[in-house]
Formats: structure tokens, sequence, C-alpha cells
């Protein structure tokens, strides 16, 4: 073996490991909301090397990476036996998703994948790509993961290779090492952002759902929908409803989508979902927060206007710039972690807790869906804070 070769091998092992045992602070909070870190949890550069370099110095004579990946993104969440768990959206460069688990001691840092990808079984030999796992622990007692599972559309016209089709897969396991699938959700539209519902609801299944045109638009009128389901293990939407709608000139008008499964409060089922508009620059993907009645979880009872998270600062850029993406987040000892992925490149955790997070959800004012209603509330606040600033603040 070279003393190159092995010198090389020992300086990427060094780095990598500074990597993973970085500490990650937390920052100064900006809105009274939440609290950022400052630095990724998860990147292309947290995956194992003995996923990427063959290190048998005579069939890798110029240490190359022979499988290299693009991006580490749209995690699920779980806590599980005291640890925290990302089911980390893996891209390789030849585009292809997959999930791998990463977990921490602390939920902020030393992230560390497990020591192989997860392998879901294949149902489908036109099953192209699979990406954005959800993952529900229901009080059935599995662990579910209802996830995208694209193909190319059966339709598509000879030599068309962009029409593709969004289903959602559905897997299930008990101890998150043997995954049982279940055959995909039948749905009269595409789907995809599919989250399983914690809790039987009328001794149903329930569903979030995102009923789309096409692979790319959501439904005209559409939004979060949600459908309950007889059969787990056959499960066909029947009947849908949208209960979280798109709004003109609003940050979800163009599509919006369920984030993680929705957390159960005192004060009704506290959701995270993306909304996504249309600018010069291409979409935009900012994440914003909403609570359902505990007894009638498709009822919304409150909804901030506006976004509670848009990328920032270097998550502004990435593959697919201007994006946050968030399927997952974990409530532990009432802080709340929120893991998302800025602009399909990285993931992040932000920090809160569910008083904070309730505060917000509660204490906002609604979108009124018009410039003047937006003054009028801010002439509001300013009179009441009239009472409270004193001469020497202005
Ligand atoms: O590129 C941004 C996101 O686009 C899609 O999300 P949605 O269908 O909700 O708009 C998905 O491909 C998602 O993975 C991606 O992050």
């Amino acid at each position: 073996m070279s003393i190159q070769f092995e010198r090389t091998k020992n300086f990427i092992f060094e780095q990598q490991q500074a990597l993973l045992t970085r500490v990650n602070t937390a920052l100064p909070s900006s809105n009274g909301i939440l609290q950022r870190y400052s630095n990724p949890v998860v990147t292309k550069y947290h995956i194992p090397l003995d996923w990427r370099f063959d290190f048998n110095p005579s069939d890798n004579p110029f240490f190359m990476e022979r499988i290299s990946y693009n991006s580490t993104m749209n995690a699920g969440a779980l806590y599980w036996e005291d640890r925290f768990l990302l089911f980390v959206r893996v891209e390789g460069v030849d585009r292809k998703s997959f999930f791998a688990v990463a977990e921490s001691p602390n939920g902020i840092d030393n992230f560390k994948f497990w020591d192989r990808p997860l392998l879901i079984p294949d149902i489908d030999p036109n099953e192209t790509n699979i990406y954005d796992i959800r993952l529900t622990a229901h009080e059935d007692g599995w662990v579910y993961g209802i996830f995208c599972s694209e193909q190319l559309a059966p339709s598509a016209a000879s030599g068309d290779l962009s029409t593709a089709i969004a289903n959602s897969g559905i897997v299930r396991s008990k101890d998150l090492l043997i995954w049982e699938r279940l055959p995909n959700i039948k749905s009269s539209s595409q789907q995809r952002n599919v989250v399983l519902h914690p809790e039987y609801v009328d001794g149903k299944y329930a569903l979030y759902t995102r009923p789309q045109d096409d692979f790319i638009y959501a439904q005209k009128g559409g939004g979060i929908g949600w459908t309950l389901i007889d059969d787990i293990c056959n499960p066909v939407v029947l009947e849908e409803e949208i209960i979280n709608p798109r709004n003109y000139h609003t940050i979800k008008e163009v599509k919006n989508g369920e984030g993680p499964p929705p957390i159960k409060t005192e004060k009704g089922w506290l959701h995270l979902a993306h909304g996504v508009r249309n600018t010069a620059a291409g979409l935009r993907y900012v994440l914003y927060l909403y609570v359902t009645s505990i007894d009638q979880p498709n009822v919304v009872i409150a909804e901030p206007a506006g976004y509670f998270m848009a990328p920032e600062g270097d998550e502004l850029v990435g593959d697919v710039s201007n994006v946050l993406f968030s399927n997952g987040w974990i409530l532990n000892d009432n802080k709340v972690y929120i893991y998302y992925a800025s602009s399909d490149t990285r993931m992040h955790v932000a920090s809160s807790t569910l008083e904070q997070l309730l505060d917000y959800c509660f204490g906002t004012a609604t979108d009124d869906l018009r410039s003047v209603e937006s003054v009028r509330k801010i002439n509001t606040l300013i009179e009441k804070n009239r009472h409270y600033i004193n001469e020497e603040h202005k």
C-alpha cells in the first residue's frame, strides 16, 4: 500500500470524525418563536466513507470517490429508544434517492449514519425514485413510513421522459430494522406529501393528502386534504376533503403540503406544513403552522398569517434554491426539534417549545388576504403599544 494512499485515507477519516463530533450552537432567536443553530445537522459529507470510497489501493490507485452523493435532505424524524433518528432522503449524483438513518444522542449535533442505507422492499419494477418519508408511530403499535414513489407515466408519449407520476408508498415496522411494504395508496389523483395521522379517527386510519393535477401542480382549488381509510393493508382514497386550502396572493398560492405528522397538544393538533408561491426566480418554499381541533383533526382552529420559517442566509442557495422543506419533527421533554432541509441540499434543526409554538399559533393574527387589512392590524398593534412605550423609546 502506498504511503500517499494511507495518508489520504487517514486524513479523510480524521476530517469526517471532526465533522461528526462538531458542536452545534444555538443562535439567538430573532423573533421569540424558535432558535436556529450554527451548523447544518446532516450534509453529504456526513455520509459514511465506505459508501463512497473503495479502500482497496490496487482497485482504486487514485483514491477516487467511486460513488458520489448530491444531497441529504427532507428527512422524516422519530424519537426511538432515547435516540433522535432522521430518515434522511439521500440523493446520489445519479439523481436516485433512498433513505438512510442518521442518529443523534441529543437531536442537535453528533448525527451519525447507521452502517447501511435502508433497502425498501421492491414491489414494482417501474418504481424509479423514492423520497420524502413521513414517519408515524401509530396507536396500532406499528411505525409507518409514507413516501413518494415516482415513475415515468405509462401514458407518456414516446420520447417524453418528463411526464412522471407521483404515488404514495407505505412501509411499516415494529423494530425499524425489518420493514414490511404495503400496497401503494390507490387514489384517483396523483399524491405526494401524504401523512398518516397518529390516532384512529372514527375507528379508521386517517391520512393527510395532497391531490395533484399532475406531477408538479396541485389540484385546482386544492390544498391539504383529509381522508379516512378502511384498511391500511389495502389503502384506497374514497372520499377526500380539502382541510387547508390554497389562497390567492399568499405563501401557499401555488401549492401546499403537510409536513410531519401533527403533534397532539392540550389546545389541538399542531401541524407543520410547507407553502409554495411562484416568483420570477422560480418557486419559493416556506414553512407554516396551523392547529386543528383535538376531536376533529380535520377542522382548522388557528392559522397565523404567512410563514413561520423561510430560507435565510446560506439556506437560500443549493440544488433547488429558495426552498425550506420539513417532513420531520420530534417533541421531547416539551422541546420541539424541527428538522428542515434548505434548498434541497442539507438538513438543519430549529428548536422551540410547545408553549411558544401554541402562543405563536393562537396569538398571531390570521391572514385576511388584503393589504388594507394588514395595515389595519399594524395600526391596532401600534395603538395598543402606546400604553407600553415611553417617549424615549421612539
Ligand atoms: O424542490 C422542492 C420540493 O419539491 C417537491 O415538493 P412539493 O411536491 O411538496 O412541492 C418535492 O420534490 C420535494 O422533495 C422538494 O423538496
